[in-house]
């Protein structure tokens, strides 16, 4: 009989980290040979694969698997209750940015269930529900991880727990956090001009956009909540009791007058008419010879958080940064006065996801 381990894998979503996910995922199977990793369900929001009796679904063959199912994902307590009663440990991979999926932790914790996600909305919902993941996981002994929440594969949250875990004392954290708004703020206000054409604040936009970088709508970066989510992670897992990220100021890049447009589309084709509101905050730093960036930053010792604008001298590390790199700054008490900086890229498909299986690897050695 194998004496190798069996650990059932759910994943929820099938997006651009759900799919790298994958692709890591069925390297990592093949190279584990202590452990059968067997992918017991996997869902879009609209078709789902799975089995009564939890057959090992073709890790290589689930996005084919999944195009051709005529299944449709089980509601979040039938999945529960379907996990809960699968013949080994399971871990819950949440590939979405759903709410509803994120709203249900306490619950799949407490069936015994492990979670590993990126998504941020479980951690920067109340901070009671903050409380309830971690009391549910303590209690059931399942495990909770969700280090691409914060600056993708960067090890930022793990770096945060071994700091507060050892015994030292976060002073003050700061950063740029979104890798969309560090690519936008690097080529609209470069540190060191290459020559290049620099673009007016909207078309900048719109090639962000082309490439990639922003989410669909781009005003779901650009209102800065992306950023205020994950501050209130760094600042929770510093000790602070943040409420909510609308618990603190975050200053939108949106114009007033196109917040409730109807569209990404309309924002992108009315924004030109607002450009002038960017280039005079670009001029204003550029007098006193700096760059504008985005940044966040939580002072524990005043509980003080906030998000939005500043300028930095151009050989400031948040002013020479590059691409869509993030970089976090952490002034502690051992460290003083020469801050713990995490830098490099922040957004992504492959990198998110490493961090999602960073997380998988440490679960599997602990249940
Ligand atoms: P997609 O591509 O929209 O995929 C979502 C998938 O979830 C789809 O398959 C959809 O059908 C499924 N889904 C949604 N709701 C569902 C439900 N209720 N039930 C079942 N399935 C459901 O999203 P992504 O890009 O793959 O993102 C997935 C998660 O990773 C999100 O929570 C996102 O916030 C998080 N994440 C993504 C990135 C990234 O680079 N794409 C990053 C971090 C976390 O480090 C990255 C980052 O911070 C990017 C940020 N915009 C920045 O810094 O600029």
């Amino acid at each position: 009989m194998s004496t190798r381990k069996r650990v059932f894998i759910a994943v929820i979503g099938a997006g651009g980290v759900g799919k790298c996910f994958l692709g890591q995922l069925a390297d990592l199977a093949a190279r584990r040979p202590d452990t059968r990793l067997s992918l017991c369900y996997i869902t879009t929001s609209k078709k789902a694969v799975y089995s009564d009796d939890y057959s090992d679904i073709s890790i290589t063959g689930a996005l084919d698997s999944l195009a051709t199912s005529s299944q449709t994902p089980l509601s979040v307590p039938a999945l529960v209750d379907y996990l809960a009663a699968a013949p080994a440990k399971v871990v819950l991979v949440d590939n979405t940015s759903s709410q509803l999926v994120a709203d249900a932790y306490p619950l799949i914790l407490s069936r015994g269930i492990s979670i590993v996600t990126p998504n941020k909305k479980a951690f920067t919902s109340s901070y009671k529900h903050w409380q309830d993941i971690f009391a549910a996981a303590a209690t059931s002994g399942a495990k909770v991880y969700h280090e691409a929440s914060c600056g993708a594969g960067l090890p930022v949250i793990s770096t945060v727990k071994d700091l507060v875990e050892t015994g030292d004392q976060i002073i003050r954290v700061e950063g740029i956090f979104s890798g969309t708004l560090s690519f936008l703020f690097n080529s609209f206000a470069p540190a060191n001009p290459t020559g290049a054409a620099v673009g007016k604040w909207s078309a900048e936009v719109a090639k962000a956009k082309e490439l990639g970088y922003t989410e669909p709508d781009p005003r779901d970066d650009l209102n800065g909540m992306d950023v205020a989510r994950k501050l209130t992670i760094l600042a929770r897992l510093a000790g602070l009791p943040v409420e909510s990220p609308a618990s603190f100021p975050v200053e939108s890049l949106i114009p007033r007058e196109l917040e409730s447009v109807a569209s990404g589309d309309e924002y992108l084709e009315k924004l030109p008419q607002y450009d002038s509101q960017m280039e005079g905050l670009k001029a204003a730093a550029e007098k006193e010879g700096k760059v504008l960036r985005y940044v966040g930053s939580v002072d524990v010792t005043t509980q003080s958080l906030k998000v939005g604008l500043q300028s930095f001298d151009r050989t400031h590390p948040f002013g020479a940064l590059k691409g869509s790199d993030n970089i976090f700054t952490f002034y502690t008490k051992r460290y003083g006065s020469t801050p713990l900086i995490i830098q490099g890229a922040g957004a992504g498909g492959e990198i998110t996801a490493m961090g999602v299986m960073g997380d998988l690897i440490k679960v599997l050695s602990q249940i």
